[in-house]
C-alpha cells in the first residue's frame, strides 16, 4: 500500500518492541530505513506499550535503550528523557504489535488497524489527506458490543471482504494459533462487527519436550493474510505462526551424549550465576555503586556468551520455526479446509 500518496508502495509493519514501522518505497524495489509512525500530535504509535511511572520506577515498554552521560544512566523515549535516580529505577521492556493498513471507515484514506499483545485490536483513523496522513488517537474495536480480546492475546489483524458482501471484514490471528472472523454487518462508512467466529482452530501449545513432534506442526501466534491464492475467485488464508519441534536428526552416540550431559551440567551452574547477578543489578536492593555496576555488567555479558556456547554443546532439545500455512477456501460459506 502507498501510505504517503507518492505513487510508490510502502511497507508498514508491527514489531517487538511494539512500535509501528514504515519503510518508505523509493521505487525499483528499494526502500528507505525503518521509521516509527507517529500520530497527528507527534507521539510515537505504540498501543500496547508506552511509559508507566510509579513512585519507585519508570517502565518504558517500547524501542528504547539505555545511554550514559556524566549525570548517569538515562533513556530517551518519545522525545522525553527518563533519568535513573537512587529513588527511581528506569526499566525497559517490549511488547508485540501487528498492523493492517486499510480504509476502515470508507473515506478513501488509509487507517491503521493495530493488534496488541493483550489481544485487543485498535483503529487509528486517518484524519489527514491522501498525501499527508494524520492518525488520530486509537479506538478499540468492538464485536457484538464488546471490546475484542482474542484468545491468548497477540492479536494479528487483517482487513478483507471475507463474506463477499462488498464491505471490509476483520480477520484476526490469535496467540493460541487460531484465526477469528468478525463479520462487518454495518457499512463501509460505519463498520459494525458481529461476534467472532473461529475460522481456524488453535495450534499446538505444548512445551513438553518429549511429546514435541519431529515434523512441522501448526503452532501459535498466528498472523494472517487474506488473498486469492489459487485464483478461483474465493479468498484464501495464509497463516504464519511460531512453532516448536524436536530436531529431526539421528540419536547421539554414547560419546556425544556424555559431552552433552557435561555441557548441560555446566549450563545449569552458569545459569544460576547469571540469575544471581541479575538480582544484584535489579530490584530495590540493587547495587548502586557505578564501578561495581560496570564490573557486574561485564561479568553478565561473559556469562551470557558462555551460556550460548553451552546451549550449542548441549545439543538443543527443541528448535523453533515460523511456518506459513495455506488454507484454501472451499465454498462461499465460512468453511475452510487444509490442503
Ligand atoms: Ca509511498
Ligand atoms: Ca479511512
Ligand atoms: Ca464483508
Ligand atoms: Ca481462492
Amino acid at each position: 500500500m502507498d501510505l504517503n500518496g507518492d505513487g510508490i508502495k510502502d511497507i508498514v509493519t508491527g514489531s517487538w518492541p511494539g512500535e509501528i514501522f514504515v519503510f518508505w518505497g523509493k521505487g525499483h524495489g528499494s526502500y528507505g530505513p525503518p521509521e516509527k509512525l507517529k500520530d497527528k500530535d507527534g507521539d510515537i504509535i505504540n498501543v500496547g506499550g508506552g511509559v508507566q511511572e510509579t513512585d519507585s520506577s519508570i517502565l518504558i515498554t517500547g524501542d528504547a535503550e539505555f545511554k550514559n552521560d556524566k549525570e548517569g544512566r538515562y533513556v530517551e523515549y518519545n522525545g522525553k528523557t527518563y533519568r535513573q535516580t537512587p529513588e527511581k529505577e528506569v526499566l525497559v521492556t517490549g511488547c508485540a504489535s501487528s498492523v493492517a493498513v486499510a480504509d476502515w471507515n470508507g473515506d478513501g484514506l488509509l487507517d491503521l488497524i493495530v493488534g496488541d499483545i493483550s489481544g485487543h485490536v485498535s483503529v487509528y483513523l486517518n484524519e489527514g489527506t491522501k498525501d499527508h496522513y494524520a492518525f488520530g488517537k486509537p479506538v478499540r474495536l468492538k464485536a457484538n458490543g464488546k471490546e475484542i480480546a482474542v484468545p491468548h492475546g497477540d492479536a494479528g489483524p487483517c482487513v478483507a471482504d471475507w463474506d463477499g458482501d462488498g464491505e471490509p471484514d476483520l480477520i484476526v490471528g490469535c496467540g493460541d494459533g487460531s484465526v477469528m472472523f468478525y463479520r462487518n454487518f454495518g457499512s463501509a462508512k460505519e463498520p459494525k462487527l458481529a461476534e467472532g467466529v473461529v475460522l481456524i482452530p488453535p495450534g499446538t501449545m505444548g512445551h513438553d519436550e518429549e511429546k514435541l513432534p519431529k515434523e512441522p506442526t501448526r503452532g501459535t501466534r498466528a498472523k494472517v493474510c487474506v488473498v486469492d491464492y489459487n485464483g478461483d475467485g474465493l479468498p484464501d488464508l495464509l497463516v504464519g505462526d511460531f512453532s516448536i519441534q524436536r530436531p529431526n536428526r539421528p540419536e547421539p552416540t554414547p560419546e556425544e551424549k556424555k559431552k552433552q550431559e557435561a555441557a548441560k551440567t555446566e549450563l545449569n551452574k552458569v545459569q544460576g550465576e547469571f540469575s544471581g547477578l541479575v538480582q544484584k543489578l535489579s530490584g530495590s536492593q540493587r547495587v548502586k555503586d557505578k564501578d561495581e555496576i560496570k564490573k557486574l555488567s561485564e561479568e553478565l555479558t561473559k556469562l551470557r556468551t558462555r551460556m550460548t556456547e553451552l546451549r550449542k554443546e548441549a545439543g538443543t532439545d527443541y528448535e523453533t520455526h515460523g511456518w506459513v500455512w495455506l488454507f484454501v477456501r472451499e465454498s462461499p460459506e465460512k468453511k475452510v479446509s487444509q490442503p
